[in-house]
């Protein structure tokens, strides 16, 4: 098989630059936009801010009284969050990238992949006019400027987009993969939060390239087997996972608030099992399976997350979703540095296939 052409997609200071786009006179102004807990005028979080306001060190999720005060003296201009209009803008872009691509998956309000092997027939050399025709396609459609990482896979693309930005596009074709990776700190890898790179800089590991020196039986002798095997492969860039439509009308999913704010695993997951509960009832009308499962959670902070997990293969129990919830928490909260206070479960992916036919994607991969 040739090479993939895999782009991601991240739109710059996406919910302040919606705010600076109905409003342009806010451009040259620091700006703020974030989330008013409602106890106190100033209590509640930074949700983004414009790169004039990261100048003077404004960052997500710190609290807003501290924003305040770094940017005392300045003409700074602080918004509530509207959703409601972020998710129009969003839904817009979406609609324009989706066009350009093969494949394509939202991550997020702000990110996508395009799988686009095809329209730049394979060529690495082609991706940089294919990606700034996108760009100013949609800035002229919608005036809204974001940063692409082009790669063999979603990995790459990923890192790639993170190494420059806003406005940015960076292309790593396969060739500079390993140089590339090489001498960025493990922390660039997804999956690698703080706690997990503070654990293998205590066995001396900083930099992907020497992660790429531990043999796979310590790798997983340290982190267990499936962080293990993914870690080994990922330092040495090597990614298979597809670019594949999650369609978020396409997921059933609930949410809801805990009894109290917790980081603790069982008492997450007997919400989250309720919740199960719910969804498959609802599920099982549509005589389907699913290939996607998926968790959200809102901080004590305000700021919220979600991410998932696509099957191997399709299947159609409740186990499966709880066990795939449990490791999606447990990944979670072993980065989360704040206590809980919402949690959600979703599922997605959904296709008529049966959950036991050995999907031929699937066949090749494993042999
Ligand atoms: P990001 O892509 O992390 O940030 P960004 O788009 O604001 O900035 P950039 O990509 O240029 O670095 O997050 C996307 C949106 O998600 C962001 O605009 C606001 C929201 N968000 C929160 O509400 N809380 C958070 O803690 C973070 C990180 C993001
Ligand atoms: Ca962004």
């Amino acid at each position: 098989m040739g090479n993939r052409v895999v782009m991601l997609v991240d739109f710059d200071y996406f919910f302040a630059q919606c705010e600076e786009l109905r409003n342009p006179s806010l451009k040259d102004n620091p700006v703020v936009v974030g989330v008013y807990s409602g106890r106190t005028e100033e209590s509640g979080a930074v949700s983004t801010s414009n790169y004039i306001a990261r100048k003077y060190g404004v960052k997500s999720g710190m609290p807003l009284f501290l924003a305040k005060r770094k940017l005392d003296g300045t003409d700074s201009v602080f918004l509530p969050v509207d959703h409601e209009y972020y998710d129009q803008i969003s839904d817009k872009i979406m609609h324009i990238l989706s066009s350009y691509a093969t494949t394509y998956e939202q991550v997020s309000v702000d990110e996508a992949y395009l799988d686009v092997t095809e329209q730049v027939e394979g060529r690495f050399e082609k991706a940089k006019d294919y990606a700034q025709k996108i760009k100013v396609d949609v800035k002229n459609k919608v005036g809204v400027s974001f940063t692409v990482g082009v790669g063999p896979n979603k990995l790459i693309a990923k890192i790639a987009c993170d190494s420059q930005k806003p406005d940015g596009l960076t292309i790593i074709t396969p060739d500079e993969v390993t140089c590339f990776l090489s001498p960025l700190p493990v922390g660039r890898l997804l999956g690698v939060g703080h706690k997990i790179s503070a654990r293998m800089e205590d066995i001396g590991v900083k930099t992907i390239n020497y992660l790429a020196s531990v043999d796979i039986q310590k790798m997983v002798a340290l982190f267990g087997k499936a962080f293990g095997v993914y870690f080994f492969n990922a330092a040495r860039g090597f990614d298979n996972e597809p670019v594949q439509e999650t369609g978020e009308a396409e997921t059933i999913g609930r949410m809801g608030t805990l009894k109290e704010d917790t980081r603790d695993i069982s008492m997450i997951m007997e919400k989250i099992d309720e919740q199960i509960d719910d969804i498959y009832r609802e599920f099982i009308l549509k005589n389907q399976s699913f290939r996607l499962v998926g968790i959200s959670t809102v901080l004590t902070n305000l700021s919220g997350k979600s991410c998932s997990k696509t099957l191997d293969k399709p299947a159609k129990d409740k186990e499966t979703i709880h066990k795939a919830a449990f490791e999606l928490f447990e990944k979670y909260l072993a980065e989360a540095e704040l206590e809980i206070r919402r949690v959600g479960v979703r599922i997605g992916n959904f296709t008529k296939e049966e959950p036991n036919q050995k999907q031929l994607t699937s066949f090749f991969q494993s042999s």
